[in-house]
């Protein structure tokens, strides 16, 4: 057991939780490393959402209020960490849910489903049906023509680059939830939130709740005023201020 009191708690539940759902058979085994890798830049990034990210997120609620349209694309990870926060965003843009998966099996696929159903969902595609597939060589080909096929906006959380950058090329709002600023579903997304999917989830249902009442103008001015490329830049400037900080505490406590 993890004791409350434990100065890293919260990121060491996480990891129970994606540890118990590698064992229930949700999560892939590369999913811990992809954790571990999240995890390290969350640590990085203060383990907060911050401020570039939370412009992102204002972004992307604009751009899923906008979209006639919109999908988000569950994986083991996603499902594992935020399966009910995934169903309560669906219900508010009045999106889909789809299952699509790198390391794709059809058991494991069914045990997101059942997870996805169990958190509240009425119904999640990619699965039991007949698929169309999009351009990319690996098993995250897969698109469901009710989702993410003829979906004009998709939201990708913990993604490899393959997949974002097909997605963009059909002419897709492509959103990324990714702690990596560098990666290449980062670089090539429309809209990329770089923060921690359990608090970027929750914050993003905000956010589209407070913009629900806007009119189309108003959020196609956010969207206009978000600039990817920079806040990207941001980001990175906000790593290289923490390792100052830590740089210079540590440098302190040793002095003491
Ligand atoms: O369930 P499957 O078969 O679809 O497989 C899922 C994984 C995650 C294994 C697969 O998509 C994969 O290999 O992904 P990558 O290429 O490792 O990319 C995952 C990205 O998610 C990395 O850039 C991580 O930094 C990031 N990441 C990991 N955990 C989190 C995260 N981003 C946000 N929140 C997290 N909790």
């Amino acid at each position: 057991m993890i004791p409350k009191t434990h100065p890293r708690y919260k990121s060491l539940m996480l990891r129970e939780k994606i540890i118990d759902g590698w064992k229930k058979g949700i999560v892939a085994t590369a999913g811990l490393i992809a954790h571990g890798r999240g995890e390290a830049f969350d640590y990085m990034l203060g383990e907060k959402t911050t401020l570039p990210a939370k412009k992102a997120i204002k972004a992307a609620a604009a751009s899923l209020l906008l979209s006639k349209n919109p999908v988000i694309s569950v994986n083991g990870n996603t499902a594992a960490l935020s399966a009910k926060d995934v169903v309560k965003l669906a219900e508010v843009i009045g999106g889909k849910i789809e299952v699509n998966l790198f390391h794709r099996t059809v058991k494991r696929a069914r045990k997101i489903k059942k997870i996805l159903m169990k958190a509240g969902a009425k119904e999640v595609l990619g699965i039991d049906e007949k698929l169309k597939h999009i351009d990319v060589d690996s098993n995250r080909s897969t698109a469901s023509p009710h989702g993410i096929y003829n979906a004009d906006t998709v939201l990708v959380p913990l993604e490899d680059g393959d997949r974002t950058e097909a997605l963009v090329k059909s002419g897709k709002t492509v959103i990324a939830i990714d702690l990596n600023p560098l990666s290449r579903t980062s670089q090539t997304a429309t809209i990329s939130i770089v923060d921690n999917i359990v608090r970027a989830l929750p914050k993003l249902y905000e956010e589209v709740v407070k913009l629900k009442n806007k009119n189309k103008e108003e959020l196609k001015e956010i969207i206009e005023k978000f600039d990817n490329k920079k806040n990207l830049e941001e980001v990175l400037k906000l790593i290289e201020i923490e390792r100052y900080k830590s740089h210079r505490s540590s440098r302190t406590s040793r002095s003491r």
